[in-house]
């Protein structure tokens, strides 16, 4: 199907291209180091890399190793990575791999498989010539995997990140004053046309070992349709898993809705089939469409998103639900 047999009845396109748009405010550094490469028509696949690359070089930041761990103290990582030909790689579950983002395109490139997970995917990461990481917990994470230790009890909370005051879950800035989370979802369409995506991150807190979130399942963190559009997730990776969250968001923009439309289909979906679990649960949706246009939808308050366009580079507040 091309363009011109898109559906669009809810809203009047405009073109522009290239853009790229990224989860929270700690992606306009993000954006920036993507744009270096779509303002000189590189293709939005490097720029997805690119991205999530910076942010798992950014020290003391959640995404990657500096990440919170699981609740045996050890950080796992998921990443995936999806193009215009809906070729893609994921990797679940890696240990002491700094940039999972560059392992996930590399089982998208050099394999015939999508998933590789745990002492597999750090297997494959060793013999493609990454190297292996120390054990070491990043200062931060110490200090609050020590602090979670004295009750050792999960419960995922509703923007964990925003709250002061909260012991282990006390927010952590950036010098930039943006916050620090643990996931980075961002996808971008180039000069050319085409749609990409990449997410990477430490996953929740204090998870079980060997859980494994949205993020690196394609259809669930991440989807691309280069016809239609692509879509990202945040938030309570169980409750996007359950409804195949991206993958629905850019079913509803192929039947017409725009992408803050499509968002908030994706997370009614959520909340309807449990008011009541919602009111204590976050996700949140970012989606682009083919023609450059951008939304997103959250359940609760709090989720942002970073643009970077020819004429924009700032942070939008999501909408919500509840
Ligand atoms: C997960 N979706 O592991 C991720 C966590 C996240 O902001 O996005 N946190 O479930």
């Amino acid at each position: 199907m091309g363009l011109a047999a898109l559906k669009l009845p809810r809203f009047s396109p405009t073109m522009q291209r290239p853009v790229v748009v990224s989860t929270w405010d700690s992606g306009m550094p993000v954006n920036a180091e993507a744009w270096k490469i779509l303002s000189t028509k590189g293709k939005s696949l490097d720029a997805v890399e690119a991205g999530a690359i910076h942010i798992e070089n950014t020290i003391n930041c959640c995404v990657g190793l500096g990440g919170y761990p699981d609740r045996d103290g050890i950080v796992t990582l998921d990443a995936c990575i999806m193009d215009e030909k809906a070729n893609c790689g994921a990797v679940a579950g890696l240990e002491r791999i700094k940039h999972p983002i560059s392992v996930a395109r590399k089982v998208m490139e050099n394999t015939p498989h999508v998933i590789l997970v745990g002492q597999g995917a750090q297997q494959f990461a060793l013999q493609n010539g990454f190297p292996l990481e120390s054990t070491e917990l990043s200062a931060e994470a110490k200090e609050a995997y020590q602090q979670w230790l004295k009750k050792s009890q999960y419960k995922p909370e509703v923007n964990i990140e925003l709250k002061q005051n909260h012991g282990p879950f006390a927010p952590h800035f950036f010098d930039d004053g943006t916050l620090n989370h643990d996931t980075m979802g961002l996808v971008a369409l180039d000069g050319h046309g085409d749609l990409s995506g990449a997410v990477t991150t430490s996953g929740m807190a204090y998870k079980v070992h060997g859980r494994v979130g949205d993020s690196p399942i394609i259809g669930a963190g991440l989807f691309v349709d280069n016809e239609v559009g692509a879509a990202t997730s945040s938030g309570l990776g169980e409750e996007v898993i359950r409804i195949c969250g991206t993958h629905t968001v850019v079913e509803y923009m192929r039947h017409g809705y725009s992408p803050e439309a499509a968002c908030k289909k994706a997370c009614d979906r959520i909340v309807n089939r449990d008011p009541e679990k919602a009111k204590s649960l976050q996700v949140g949706f970012l989606a682009l469409n083919k023609f450059g246009q951008y939304g997103a939808y959250a359940i609760q308050d709090g989720f942002v998103f970073s643009v970077k366009s020819e004429t924009e580079n700032q942070i939008h507040k999501s909408k919500f639900l509840i």
